[in-house]
């Protein structure tokens, strides 16, 4: 991939010591002076809003302890690290324009028509949210222009970074103010502690299964190295990043603005996870659909065990192994799924596990019953972080809220994020008909549509109260360094 030094690096920092993240929502109130605050910012201070260069250094780094610590069967040390990210909704490209001498250069009216779901923002997508119970920093809509996305090894690190970043775009002075409605305008995560460390509330290894890209992992997998994914988890870097081209709306093929290369698009869902529901679900109806236990029912659910084991595998057909084959080597995304019309919930994974519906791990070639456009290019790259305090056992139900950051990138919602919970997870009808929803994540359009098949043959399970429930969120576009220099603050 080229033009390393143009993408902003949190777009791929999967190497990044990620221990704590703050999501600080803003509103650009002086747009003239926030566009020559923020190529200021980006011109002399270019380690604040690292591109992908840098954050490879980091990695670097990381490596090298990690190599080090090894050597010395110590655990390696966590590095002091800070990286930020910048991102604006289509209503804050629009604030952006007013401040502009030549506004007409960013070619807005040409994004309404390649990226409509951006344009439109969350609030307006075709994705059966709950529109009651939002966090008050999502209240409207139309109040966020903004997003610094700030993540670090230590709270300490985040608060520091954004306080440079808050510095530079003169926070103080009036030229950007905080979304209102919530702290400080900002959603604080972290990564969870002890063993921990790595999972999410409902206690699975996250962060397993990424897309992987030529020239950004580096050196690319071997084919048969085993950290690779079946074929279907390759991807062409265009659907990760926005790179020069066009985007096809039915036969036409639209040009995005240039400016908009080596871009992304950011999709951020705060995401409450009811660990009490999931707990009880389990617990109560595994019997019922001839899973050995509750963990049973609930890699079912996930589509791998709490290792990250796939299910989907013989070996962790009916029992999880954290010591086996697959996590011991890192094997644990190198599996496909069966045919589709095969009995395959009865034994493996059911056809609507969260991690089946997110990646069927197929190609429309190879199974026309599933036959779905986006089985080639609905790929995201994941970057979630836990929020809130750990569950225990016998507290207040309801009381302490928790769950997922939830992030992901990729070169068009349409064909990403959206198709994905639209049109897979939401849907009853893929891979197959009767498969029910995502467990996990789906949304129907009443309760009464949260349903997935477990086990062949018997009803389908009834998922009331929900397991995730949307709290809010927002579409953003990250624009390259170059834009941040250029266009967009011209
Ligand atoms: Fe999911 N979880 O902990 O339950 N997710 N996810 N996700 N998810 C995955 O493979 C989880 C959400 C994807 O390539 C794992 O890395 C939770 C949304 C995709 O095999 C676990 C929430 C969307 C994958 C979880 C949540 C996705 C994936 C297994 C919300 C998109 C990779 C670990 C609270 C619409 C699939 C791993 C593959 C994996 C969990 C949200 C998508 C454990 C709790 C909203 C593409």
């Amino acid at each position: 991939l080229e033009k390393l030094e143009d993408i902003q690096g949190d777009i791929w920092s999967k190497g990044f010591p990620k221990d704590n993240e703050t999501y600080y929502l803003f509103q650009i109130k002086h747009p003239a002076d926030f566009a020559r605050c923020l190529r200021k910012l980006v011109t002399d201070q270019p380690h604040l809003i690292p591109n992908l260069n840098m954050v490879k250094v980091n990695w670097a780094e990381i490596k090298a302890e990690k190599k080090r610590a090894d050597a010395h069967k110590e655990q390696p040390k966590r590095l002091p690290m800070a990286n930020a990210l910048i991102a604006f909704t289509y209503k804050g490209l629009e604030i952006i324009r007013g401040g502009l001498q030549n506004p007409d250069d960013l070619l807005l009216e040409d994004i309404e028509k390649t990226d409509p779901a951006f344009s439109h923002g969350m609030k307006s997508a075709p994705l059966n949210d709950p529109t009651a119970g939002l966090d008050p920093l999502f209240a409207d809509p139309t109040a966020i222009h903004g997003l610094l996305k700030v993540a670090g090894s230590s709270k300490e690190k985040v608060n520091e970074r954004l306080k440079e970043i808050q510095v530079a775009l003169q926070c103080d002075k009036g030229v950007i103010n905080d979304v209102p409605g919530g702290t400080e305008g900002r959603i604080d995560g972290a990564v969870r502690e002890g063993d921990n460390r790595g999972k999410e509330h409902f206690g699975f290894q996250d962060g397993i299964s990424q897309p992987l890209m030529n020239g950004l992992d580096d050196p690319p997998p071997a084919p048969d190295s085993g950290a690779l994914a079946t074929s279907t988890m390759e991807t062409e870097p265009k659907f990760l990043i926005v790179m020069e081209g066009t985007r096809s709306q039915g036969s036409n093929d639209i040009p995005r603005p240039d400016w908009m290369h080596q871009g992304s698009f950011l999709v951020f869902r705060k995401l409450e996870q009811n660990v009490e529901a999931f707990n009880d679900l389990t617990e109560k109806n595994f019997k019922r659909y001839e899973c050995r236990n509750a963990e049973h029912m609930g890699a079912k659910l996930m589509g791998r065990w709490r290792s990250g084991a796939p299910i989907t595998l013989p070996a962790y057909h009916t029992a999880d192994d954290p010591t086996g084959d697959h996590c011991k080597s890192k094997k644990m995304n190198n599996f496909g799924y069966e045919k589709v019309d095969d009995n395959s919930t009865a034994r493996g994974c059911p056809l609507a596990a969260h991690i089946r519906k997110t990646n069927p791990r197929r190609t429309d070639e190879e199974d026309t019953n599933a036959s779905d456009p986006g089985l080639k290019f609905t790929r995201i790259i994941r970057g979630g972080i836990p929020y809130g305090p750990d569950h225990t056992k016998g507290e207040k139900p309801g009381v302490m809220k928790r769950g997922l950051l939830f992030a992901c990138y990729q070169g068009s919602i349409e064909d990403g994020f959206q198709h994905m919970q639209s049109s897979w997870c939401n849907t009853d009808t893929f891979p197959m008909g009767g498969s029910g929803l995502d467990p996990i994540v789906g949304q129907g359009k009443s309760p009464d549509d949260m349903k997935m098949l477990i086990t062949e043959g018997k009803e389908q399970v009834q998922i009331n109260p929900p397991l995730v429930t949307f709290r809010g969120g927002e579409y953003f576009f990250v624009p390259s360094i170059k834009s941040l220099k250029g266009v967009l603050t011209a």
